[in-house]
Parts: C-alpha cells; sequence; structure tokens
C-alpha cells in the first residue's frame, strides 16, 4: 500500500526531480523517511530554510521543477521567502512542511514551533500568498488528488506551490498513484484564439516597415525559446533581448543586437529599440528595475505584448494563447523583414577589447571583467547577485551554449549562493560561476559548506567593495559599512579536512563512483597538507624505484608466482629486499618475516594488459627520463611543440613511438595488450555516456543504405562491435576504419563492414549519422588533428555528428588521470590532452561547433559531440 509520504516521492519522481532539499525537524522526519526510501530521489541537506527554498530555486532554475522540505513554522517562514522569490522569478518549487497532527487543534494542545495558540491554519494562509496552489492534507484519502492538484498547478504556471502534510499522516496509507499523465499532461491554446492572434501578429508587423523582436524572462517559463528562436529567424529582424532574459536568444546569433536595459543596454540595443517602429515583446517584464526607473518602459501601439498565456496589442486581447504556440505558429506565417538588421549593421559598435592590467595595478571591475569573460564557454552558466555583479554581469559576451542566471524581480540580495548550490546539483557537469557581492555572500554563505560538502565544482567571484555599495549610490549612511571577513579562510574553515574525507568515505562504501574520485583527490590533498616540502620532495625523489622494484619482479616472475598461489603465502628470504619495498608499497602483503602473501593488486597487476602497462610506462619513461636533460640542453622543449622539433621520445630512442612500435615486437605487444585492458571493467561504454539510444532513435530513417556509425581509427573494432550488438534492430550501415596493416585478417560479426582507411586522407564514407573517434585526437597536436577533422567536416552533413571520445581537462583543480596522461602525451608522441577551451578553439578552427559535452560520473573521458557549425 502506498503511504502519503511515498505517493509524493512517486510523484516527485515521476515529473522528473532527482534530488530534494530539505531541512529536518521533529515536524516533518517521517516524512523525510518516506521519501528517502524512493530510489530515484536524493536529499541534499541545507543549512537553513531559506537557502533550502533558494537552493530549490537554482534547481528549479535547471531542471525545470523542484521540491524543499521544511519543518512547521520556523522553518516554513524562512522559506516562504526564498519561495516569494520562485514566485516572481516563475520557476515552480514545491514547498512542503510538515504540520501538527490532525487531533491536535480538536484537542486544544499547545505545540512548539506554533505561535502558542490554537490556531495551526496560519501557515497554509500565508502559503496562499506566495504559491498559485496552497493544499493541506487533512486525510490520507485526500492525498492523491491534493499532492496531484498542487503539482499540476506549479508547473501549468511555473509559480511554487504548497502541500503541508500533518505528522501523524505522512505514513498513513493512501492510494497508489495514477497515470503521471494527470500531472503532466500540458494545456492547450484555444486554436481559435491562436489563430486570430496570430493573424494580428501578422498584420501588425507586416504593416511595419522596421519590426523587430524583444525577448523577456517569461520565455523560459513559457518553454518558449526554441519557438522564439524559430521565429526569429523567420523575419530576419534584430532581436533584443531584457536583463532578465540573457542567454534565452543565443548571443553569437547574427541577429542578436545586445541587451536592452535603457541607459545601461549593451551593443547599443536602445537606439534599435527607439528606432523601430513595431516591437514584438515575447514574455517580457517591466519593473522600475528592468526600466532603469521607467525611464526605459515600452508602451503604446508600436508594442505587441506576447505575454505566457494572452496576447494583447491595441484593440485586441486575446486569452488561452500559449506562448510558444503563438511564436511558431507566427514564424510560419510571417514575411521576411530584415529592415532593423540592414540598419544595426551600419551602427553596430565594433566589439572593445578590454587592455590586460598591469599585474601592479590595482584590481579594478574591468580586469575582472576581463578575467571572467576570459573563463566563460558553452558549458558556463554564470549567476549574477543584486548589487554590482548585475551590472558586470550583463556585458558578458556569452557563447552560445552558456546560460545566465539573476533574480532581477524579487532581487534579494544572497540569492546566488544557495540558488547556484542547487543549479549545480541539477546540472553536475555545467560550469557554474557566481559574481557576488561581499555584502549579500554574507547574507546565506552558510550553503557554500554544503558545495564543499557535495564537491560541486562551482567557482565564486567574490567583489569585496567592504559593504553595499549601490546603496549607498542610492543612499548613503552609516549602514551601507559591514564587517570585512577573512573569505578565502572561512572556505578553508568549511573544508572541514578530515570530516569531509570521513563523509566521502561512508559514501564510497556504497559504491558510490563520484565520491570515490572525490576520496581519492581529497587524501592527495590530505597527504601534501600533512607533509613537510622535505617530506614531499622525499617521496617523489626514491618513487622511481619503485617502479624499477616491480618490473624486476613481474620480469624475475615473483609477483606472478606469488598471485598464482591464491592467496596461500610464500616463505622465502631471498626476495626479501625486494620485497619490504613491493608490500610496503600496496602490491603484496607482509604475512610474518620472510612470508608473503598475494592480495588483489598483486593479481590485477600480473594480468597481461597490466604487467604490459607497467613495462611500457617504465621502460619508456625511465629512457625519456635518463635523456630529457641532454634534450633541454641542445633543442629545448616546448610544450605545444608542432612539427620540426624532436620530442623527448624521438629524443631517447632515435624514432617516433609510432616507429618504434612498428619495428618493435615486444613493445608492440605489450602496447596492445595494455590499451585493450586500461580501463576498469566498471566503466560506462562510451555510447551510454552519450545517449545514443535517444539520439540514435531521433537520427534513424530506417533505411538500409544509411550509414549509422563510421568508427575512424577504430582499431579491431572493440567499439563497433560493442556499438552493434547494443543496437542489433537499427537498420543501416556500421563501419570500422583503419590502416590496413591494423585490419589484416579481421573479421567481424555480421552488420559490420571492414573499411581501409588512413584518417589523413579524404574520408569516403559521406553523411553518415556519427563518426566516433577514440582516443585519436590525444595523440596529435592541433595541425594534425586540423587535416584529419576537415576530411571529416567534408563528410558530414547538416544531420551528421561528430563523437570525439577524450578526457576534457578541467581549466583548474585537473585530475590525476587526465594530468598524467597529458605528461605521457607530451613526452611520448607530441600529443596533448585538452582543456574545454582548447576543444572550442580546434572544433572551431574547422567549423565545428560543441552541441554537448558528455562526461561520466567517474572521471573518465567524456563523449565531446559535436555538428557543422550553423554559421561558418
Ligand atoms: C542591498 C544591496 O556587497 O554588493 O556591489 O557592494 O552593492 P555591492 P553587496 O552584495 O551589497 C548589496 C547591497 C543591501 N539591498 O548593496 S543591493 C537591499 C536588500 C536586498 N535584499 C535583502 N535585503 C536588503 N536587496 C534580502
Ligand atoms: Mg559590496
Amino acid at each position: 500500500m502506498a503511504t502519503v509520504g511515498s505517493y509524493l516521492a512517486t510523484r516527485l519522481a515521476q515529473i522528473g526531480l532527482r534530488h530534494h532539499f530539505v531541512v529536518p525537524g521533529d515536524y516533518n522526519l517521517v516524512l523525510l523517511d518516506k521519501l528517502a526510501l524512493n530510489p530515484h530521489l536524493t536529499q541534499v541537506g541545507c543549512a537553513n530554510e531559506l537557502n533550502c527554498a533558494f537552493s530549490a530555486e537554482g534547481y528549479a532554475r535547471a531542471h525545470g521543477a523542484a521540491a524543499c522540505v521544511v519543518t512547521f513554522s520556523v522553518g516554513a517562514m524562512s522559506a516562504f521567502d526564498g519561495i516569494g522569490g520562485a514566485y516572481a522569478e516563475n520557476l515552480p518549487v514545491i514547498l512542503i512542511s510538515g504540520s501538527p497532527n490532525t487531533n491536535d487543534a480538536g484537542a486544544f494542545h499547545l505545540l512548539h514551533h506554533t505561535l502558542g495558540t490554537h490556531d495551526f491554519k496560519y501557515q497554509l494562509e500565508m502559503a496562499r500568498k506566495v504559491t498559485c496552489a496552497a493544499v493541506v492534507i487533512d486525510r490520507a484519502s485526500d492525498a492523491p488528488r491534493l499532492i496531484d492538484h498542487a503539482i499540476r498547478s506549479a508547473l501549468l504556471a511555473s509559480k511554487p506551490a504548497y502541500i503541508e502534510i500533518p505528522t501523524n499522516l505522512a505514513a498513513a496509507p493512501c492510494a497508489h498513484p495514477g497515470p503521471i499523465s494527470a500531472v503532466l499532461a500540458p494545456e492547450k491554446s484555444d486554436p481559435d484564439s491562436l489563430a486570430a492572434a496570430i493573424d494580428v501578429a501578422v498584420s501588425f508587423l507586416g504593416n511595419k516597415l522596421k519590426p523587430m523582436l524583444l525577448a523577456g524572462s517569461k520565455l523560459r517559463a513559457a518553454r518558449a525559446e526554441k519557438a522564439f528562436l524559430e521565429l526569429a529567424e523567420a523575419t530576419g529582424c534584430a532581436v533584443a533581448v531584457m536583463p532578465g532574459s540573457k542567454s534565452f536568444f543565443p548571443e553569437q546569433h547574427p541577429q542578436y543586437i545586445g541587451v536592452y536595459w535603457g541607459d545601461v543596454s549593451t551593443k547599443a540595443a536602445n537606439n534599435m529599440i527607439d528606432w523601430s517602429d513595431g516591437i514584438l515583446c515575447a514574455g517580457t517584464v517591466f519593473t522600475d528595475y528592468s526600466t532603469v526607473g521607467w525611464t526605459a518602459d515600452l508602451k503604446g501601439p508600436q508594442i505587441f505584448t506576447a505575454d505566457m498565456d494572452h496576447i494583447s496589442v491595441t484593440g485586441y486581447d486575446f486569452s488561452r494563447v500559449l506562448l510558444a504556440d503563438f511564436l511558431s505558429g507566427l514564424a510560419n506565417k510571417i514575411k521576411y523583414n530584415d529592415a532593423t538588421m540592414v540598419e544595426y549593421s551600419r551602427f553596430r559598435p565594433n566589439p572593445t577589447l578590454q587592455p590586460t592590467a598591469e599585474p601592479e595595478a590595482t584590481l579594478r571591475r574591468g580586469e575582472v571583467a576581463r578575467q571572467v569573460q576570459g573563463i566563460l564557454t558553452p558549458n558556463s552558466t554564470l549567476f549574477v547577485e543584486t548589487g554590482d555583479s548585475w551590472f558586470n554581469g550583463v556585458q558578458m559576451d556569452l557563447p552560445d551554449g552558456a546560460r545566465f542566471e539573476i533574480e532581477m524581480q524579487w532581487g534579494h540580495i544572497g540569492w546566488s549562493v544557495p540558488s547556484s548550490f542547487g543549479y549545480a546539483v541539477g546540472a553536475p557537469n555545467r560550469k557554474t560561476i557566481v559574481m557576488v557581492g561581499d555584502g549579500s555572500f554574507q547574507v546565506t554563505v552558510q550553503e557554500v559548506s554544503q558545495m564543499v560538502r557535495l564537491n560541486l565544482p562551482i567557482l565564486i567571484i567574490l567583489m569585496n567593495n567592504y559593504g553595499y555599495t549601490i546603496e549607498v549610490e542610492i543612499h548613503d549612511g552609516s549602514y551601507n559599512n559591514i564587517k570585512n571577513w577573512d573569505y578565502a579562510a572561512l572556505i578553508e574553515t568549511f573544508n572541514a579536512g578530515i570530516d569531509h574525507i570521513t563523509q566521502l568515505v561512508e559514501v564510497d562504501s556504497t559504491g558510490d563512483v563520484v565520491a570515490h574520485r572525490q576520496l581519492q583527490e581529497a587524501i592527495h590533498k590530505l597527504q601534501l597538507a600533512v607533509e613537510t616540502p622535505f617530506d614531499t620532495s622525499m617521496r617523489l625523489r626514491f618513487q622511481p624505484l619503485q617502479n624499477i622494484v616491480v618490473l624486476i619482479a613481474l620480469e624475475n616472475g615473483i609477483l606472478p608466482s606469488l598471485a598464482a598461489r591464491k592467496g596461500e603465502s610464500v616463505t622465502s628470504a631471498e626476495i626479501k629486499r625486494l620485497m619490504r619495498m613491493i608490500t610496503w608499497m600496496g602490491y603484496a602483503d607482509e604475512v610474518g618475516e620472510n612470508v608473503y602473501a598475494p592480495n588483489d593488486t598483486t593479481s590485477l597487476v600480473c594480468t597481461p594488459g597490466m604487467t604490459s602497462g607497467e613495462k611500457h610506462h617504465t621502460e619508456i619513461s625511465y629512457a625519456i627520463g635518463a635523456s630529457i636533460v641532454s634534450l633541454i640542453r641542445t633543442q629545448g622543449l616546448h610544450q605545444f611543440s608542432e612539427d620540426g622539433l624532436k620530442d623527448p621520445f624521438e629524443h631517447a630512442f632515435g624514432c617516433t613511438m609510432w616507429e618504434f612500435l612498428a619495428t618493435n615486437e615486444e613493445h608492440k605487444t605489450a602496447f596492445d595488450l595494455y590499451m585493450a585492458a586500461r580501463r576498469p571493467s566498471s566503466q560506462l561504454p562510451w555510447f551510454q555516456v552519450y545517449p545514443a539510444a535517444e539520439r540514435i532513435s531521433q537520427m534513424s530513417t530506417g533505411k538500409p543504405d544509411d550509414v549509422i556509425l563510421v568508427d575512424v581509427g577504430g582499431g579491431r573494432g572493440h567499439e563497433v562491435v560493442a556499438f552493434r550488438k547494443q543496437f542489433p534492430e537499427v537498420a543501416g550501415r556500421m563501419i570500422l576504419q583503419d590502416l590496413p596493416a591494423t585490419l589484416e585478417s579481421l573479421t567481424l560479426p555480421e552488420g559490420i563492414e571492414i573499411m581501409a582507411h588512413d584518417f589523413f586522407q579524404h574520408q569516403p564514407a559521406k553523411g553518415a549519422r556519427i563518426y566516433y573517434l577514440r582516443q585519436i585526437m590525444h595523440d596529435w597536436m592541433d595541425s594534425k588533428c586540423q587535416i584529419i577533422l576537415k576530411q571529416l567536416v567534408a563528410a558530414m552533413d547538416q544531420n551528421s555528428r561528430l563523437l570525439i571520445d577524450d578526457y576534457v581537462m578541467a581549466p583548474t583543480g585537473a585530475e590525476f588521470r587526465p594530468i598524467h596522461m597529458d605528461v605521457c602525451m607530451m613526452m611520448f608522441c607530441r600529443a596533448i590532452e585538452r582543456t574545454e577551451t582548447q576543444w572550442l578553439t580546434l572544433l572551431e578552427s574547422v567549423g565545428l561547433e560543441i552541441v554537448q559535452i558528455h562526461t561520466p560520473d567517474n572521471g573518465f573521458e567524456s563523449v565531446i559531440e559535436s555538428k557543422l557549425a550553423t554559421r561558418r
């Protein structure tokens, strides 16, 4: 039987939530237990209820909806502030509060966490004012109907809803959830009103000489961003956005003309707005903030307003017309008129390059903006807090794909810290950057400790100008000064060293791959923190001996014969000197004097793949190490060396690594065995990291002649075979390409073609849905990659996707594996592991654009999905 709590959990999971934000209290504990039992929902604790509501608000920005759970009054009243924010900003956040038992009021109990009267309904009354639907479950049997009503109302209106659950009902039985379509079925436009509104809009815009579009903050809530883009491209006119909708229209689009914000507009967007004779405002909100104190208020006969569910222009008003339906319907009927673009191209301001500040110069806003601009990528989301940060943030030039988050309607200082936390929980693969002032930071700083707790990669840029500077501009007084803090030390405090590691150990023991990665990095940092500089340097100095000892113990059979004992110990004084080090390193166990036993690491390193890996790395690295000084003293070492200079391998061995492997059978065998085994078996295949199942169903036309997959430089076909096995039903060709020598005497299962091909040459397989390159790009510097990529670009069509399976190195705080692989590539084969910016530059240079970077949780290689650039 379902319970009220489990019913609610199921519904939250069914609407797509994967997390809910909570602060426990004795009115909600049983409810939290019930929610925690749902396998699709993770409970995320917050430091206080204001932050809890704002965290949910941020999650809804990333994820479309969110939920937060608080206790009665002391919790809910704090949460109302953040819920008010979600209302103002059009975000569907479900606020769930525990409350007194259903018999408490009738029994005239006086209760803690209440006003000390017999009235317990005041919280519901208050909730009604800040939500679009507020329900209290007075009987368990009413729970399904009321919960569905609250959630559906929130989703349809893009506003918060409130669900109050008395303590004694959280575990009370109720009906099982019915089909989720009862909650999710979308509302539809009234067809007649829609058609009439489109006709009026066609004649409004058709009669104007200089029409243009203005995007507003409600575009996202109305899920109308795509339809707005369609309309923009159908008219060809200029498009401005309001500050609250920055990033809702791609800023690199040729029709983008900047942020319209009166006198503080960017790219002179205000000149165009003033010049235009007909502006279609989609989802716009004009407040004192967004109009710069009513100086930029758009009204009158030249304004056509398309709101979330109604349309108005002088003389007309149509209800029940949904914005997305209206915009895409209009896109199909509108006449092309690019007069505003023609005019704009005459006075479009040239981008001004902010000069780099001198290293010793006082830090100024311009330099901060320049540096933040430099780190923005298509995968970034920039949060800008109320205060100076609004004005700095709005100036940023966003790469397509980057998102911008602002809370301009509610304007609560401190919002950005918890909201970015919730956002990063909802979108863990995006790079979240926060620009926040010192005053704002002090309001909600506690949630930084949750960022630390979950190890979320959020970058906070704190502008410490010693107080409420924007307030100083408005009205100065000593109340605008605040206590200065040592902000950096505060972060160290939150980091809480060992506690943090203990927590990670707990999560790691549940098999969580993310915690496992974080734990390793944390232990590494802890080790560095504990070591004296002398300790660190000594550890590294002696480390080569460890590799040499392992090589000896593998080569002379000590480790293999120990592994063969399968757990039984071996006694020998002969090998004592080597075994002391082997066991210290953890490659085997010392169980008594001269007595050794194999462990899991012994077994692993004795497998052919790992033994070969030890050989490959140790022998080659040490030969390079032995000759690197002479290389540096003669030719020097350039980290990004292209052709012409010897790489360290060539210097040590007299030929490139590829030539060496071609002529040295023993090393070639070791290399191949190592490559086949270097990933753990637990690693997700690339076609799950990349949502291949979903994409293929969109891409496949079902024709047998279509080329579905080309595995370029795919070796002996391991990946294409696994892919075919995963998708046996997919009609179409799958092709393995590599050099003839690699493909020699290879046979593959039915449904896969083998094609000899050198990827530096003309690509014969045209118009494939997917070209897949696994660890090819990281073997070459940019000039060579460009040659390879250009062959693919020439073969691709608009529907083709190029998938590059390689590391995406973090710009700062990179992890062990990519860091080591990168230096290995530099030493062994003059190659590189790239950062996101380097990938972007490389792909752009050949006319490709990134669609999405798919990153697995365990920190292995990402799948970088790109396509032909739309504006080449
Ligand atoms: C207040 C504002 O340090 O930014 O750049 O120094 O202005 P700047 P800070 O974060 O200071 C913010 C401060 C006090 N506004 O200047 S904008 C009033 C206010 C508010 N929200 C809440 N309380 C007061 N906006 C919750
Ligand atoms: Mg300040």
